[in-house]
């Protein structure tokens, strides 16, 4: 019986990102994540006592090369060595960009596949394929370059692709799973997509997804696969990720009073900190539901934004990224000043010259800014129509709020 860790996509040294990354103190638990992850994956590697870790590429993250990265990952690596543990690591496209990749020279125990594709025997019954990226780009499949599995023996293909791909990503080394399937290897050590899912079980495909979740788009525990292979595979998940980042929805429904409401952030963000994997989290809250308080909850959000935050610190090991307002009205809207306000504005809103006036005063505001930042923000002439949209809908209904807080 012998075990294999397998991993991917761990950007070692990239940073996170969330505007609760202001908090000093967030900033200094966290700012070393990916390290700790990949340290956690080596200590498990230890305890489980593998025979051998599987990178799967997009070990590094961007271009910038530096020393510390580089120390430190052949420090783990030699944790492996010293216990005569293997690692086979395969290119992926932000490590072929990588300048560090090129002039390592990792320990002994590490093969890293080139780009033509090789294969190396583990134990008795167990052989290791791979292929790395060349450069950074494969706009082709690199199935051709595979060997052929060895017969009679148990056979691990590592490969970095985008699979089928999304609409309107580019695709890396694309193929598809059913391509994967009919291609006689038992396990498919994949990597590059950052959420993990197993696409079969037999044979194996699973994309482990990164072991450390970068923001917002990444949510939940991230994890390793660990796989025992005792004549058949099998497998499991191994927690890694030091923060995790996660979107709650509080339902507000009938709250009554801003009493109500604190019990109600306090219990949720309380629950939320006892249930979580990771040490700790950076939570996106979104309140819900109908309530008479909307236009009070709205009219003070700051003061609740803070509030959140306050029981989110509270408890220890959370942080605040953004409160999101989903709130619904529950009352009968009677016929009122504010109401036939809100229809004149909604009236106004349509008119051609109003969207010309705002136009003209983001384009104002557009020069104040560096050309970049114009690029990012506008890309093109219908952003900058959506954006004068947003922002006219925004201020309506902060306007309409004010007042009607005003009077209950
Ligand atoms: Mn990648």
């Amino acid at each position: 019986m012998i075990k294999i860790l397998h991993t991917a996509d761990v950007h070692l040294d990239s940073p996170l990102r969330s505007l609760a990354m202001r908090d000093p103190e967030l900033r200094d638990r966290v700012r070393t994540s990916s390290r700790t992850a990949f340290t956690s994956i080596i200590d498990t590697a230890l305890t489980e006592d593998v025979a051998a870790l599987l990178i799967a590429g997009d070990l590094f993250d961007g271009a910038e090369r530096s020393a510390r990265t580089a120390a430190f990952l052949t420090l783990q690596l030699e944790r492996l060595r010293e216990r005569g543990i293997r690692v086979f690591y395969i290119k992926g496209n932000h490590d072929a960009e990588n300048p560090l990749t090129g002039e390592l020279t990792l320990p002994d125990n590490v093969h890293v596949f080139d780009g033509r594709g090789g294969k190396v025997q583990l134990a008795q019954d167990v052989w290791i394929h791979g292929v790395s990226f060349a450069n950074r780009h494969a706009p082709e499949s690199l199935l051709p370059k595979f060997p052929a599995p060895i017969e009679g023996a148990i056979n691990i293909a590592m490969l970095h692709t985008s699979l089928a791909g999304a609409e309107g990503h580019d695709p890396y080394a694309p193929c598809t799973v059913a391509e994967l399937t009919a291609s006689g290897f038992d396990y498919w050590a994949l990597g590059h997509v950052h959420r993990r899912q197993v696409h079969s079980e037999a044979p194996w495909i699973v994309m482990p997804g990164t072991p450390q979740g970068r923001d917002i788009g990444e949510p939940g525990p991230k994890s390793a696969t660990l796989l025992t292979i005792d004549n058949a595979i099998e497998i499991e998940e191994v927690p890694t990720s030091v923060v995790e980042f996660l979107h709650i929805q509080v339902d507000a429904t009938d709250i009554d009073s801003d009493d109500d409401l604190r019990d109600l952030l306090k219990r949720s963000l309380r629950d939320t900190a006892q249930s979580l994997v990771s040490e700790s989290a950076v939570i996106r809250l979104e309140l819900t539901g109908p309530t008479r308080r909307r236009w009070q909850v709205l009219r003070d959000q700051d003061v609740w934004k803070e509030t959140a935050a306050q029981y989110a610190r509270e408890a220890g090991t959370l942080w605040l990224d953004k409160v999101i307002f989903h709130l619904s009205d529950s009352q009968e809207r009677g016929h009122s000043a504010t109401d036939e306000l809100a229809g004149i504005m909604n009236t106004i809103r349509e008119e051609p010259g109003f969207s010309k006036t705002c136009r003209e005063e983001i384009e104002g505001i557009l020069q104040e800014l560096a050309a970049h930042r114009r690029a990012v923000l506008l890309p093109d002439e219908a952003a900058m129509d959506q954006l004068a949209r947003r922002l006219a809908e925004a201020g309506a209904e902060r306007i309409l709020a004010r007042m009607k807080g005003a009077t209950p």
